[in-house]
């Protein structure tokens, strides 16, 4: 085998929201596999945080600001990445945020801004390089989807549905679009330390771990939360000609937790 087909070499990656986090992560993995990095996030503040992070990793990333939910905003952006950098062959709809409230007690207003930033965005950002690949005859979309593709539990059921449904946005991606060369997947991250999760793992007042991190602990065969790093293979691979028969499966990278009953107490 040529161990090449993993190298993201000429390659233009863009990561949505990667000033930090997951993003930043699978970013700065492509940047290593030889990929030119192009990354957006809600605001300029955010994004000159990005620079500075990719800047201290020797990255020569691009970073803009745009509000992924923006369609005219998405689409004015991808013409000015294809402008000044290239056209986009590989998409990462990192982006996402999480609402942990009550289903009883969360507006409508407040479901539909997650469903907006973790489904529809997505959406809106691959329907805008989707034209391109085809003229390109490649491309390859990565959704970051979530054990939520796949589980529920409280308080999160406006996250669970949109991932849920970036699940069956992939598939179908995947069945529209795979006859011109393009695959979408899926990264199905487990439970992973980043600001994101930050309030589940937060000590409690007398030092002792929060029950919720004691709870993933238990539940995950490898006893201990991912990083950010444990998810840059698994998005190297999606990303390069090496999963080039790979199409819309969601890889889940989370330490064993949906195979796993629990430890028992
Ligand atoms: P994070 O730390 O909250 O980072 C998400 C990034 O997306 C932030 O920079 C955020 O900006 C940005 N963003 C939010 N709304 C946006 C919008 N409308 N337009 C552009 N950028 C926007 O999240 P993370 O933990 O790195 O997670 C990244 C992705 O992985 C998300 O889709 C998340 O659902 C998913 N995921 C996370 C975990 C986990 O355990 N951490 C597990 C599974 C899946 P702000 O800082 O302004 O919010
Ligand atoms: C939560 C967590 C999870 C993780 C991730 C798990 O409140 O349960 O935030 O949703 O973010 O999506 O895969």
């Amino acid at each position: 085998m040529d161990m090449n087909a993993f190298s993201l070499k000429g390659k233009v990656a863009w990561i949505t929201g990667a000033s930090y986090g997951i993003g930043f992560s699978i970013a700065e993995a492509y940047a290593a596999a030889g990929a030119a990095i192009v990354f957006n996030d809600i605001n300029q503040e955010l994004v000159d945080k990005g620079l500075k992070a990719y800047a201290e990793k020797g990255i020569e990333a691009k970073g803009y600001v745009c509000d992924v939910t923006d369609e005219a905003a998405v689409q004015e952006l991808v013409g000015k990445i294809e402008q000044e950098i290239g056209t986009i062959d590989i998409l990462v709809n990192n982006a996402g945020i999480i609402r942990r409230i009550p289903m009883t007690e969360m507006s409508a207003a407040e479901f539909r801004k997650v469903i907006d930033v973790d489904l529809n965005a997505p959406f809106i950002c691959a329907k805008a390089v989707i034209p391109t690949m085809i003229r390109k005859g490649h491309g390859k979309i990565i959704n970051i989807c979530s054990m939520m593709s796949e589980l529920g539990r409280e308080t999160v059921s406006a996250y669970a549905a949109a991932k849920g449904g970036l699940k069956m946005l992939t598939r179908n991606i995947c069945s529209e679009y795979g006859g011109h060369n393009i695959q979408c997947n899926g990264i199905g991250p487990g439970y992973i330390a980043t600001p994101q999760t930050a309030p589940l793992r937060e000590r409690q007042a007398d030092g002792s771990r929060h029950p919720f991190d004691q709870f993933i602990i238990a539940k995950t065969p490898a006893a201990r939360w991912g990083t950010p790093e444990d998810l840059q293979g698994p998005a190297v691979f999606l990303a390069s000609d090496a999963s080039n028969f790979v199409n819309g499966h969601v890889l889940y990278v989370d330490g064993g937790i949906l195979a796993y009953i629990g430890k028992q107490p």
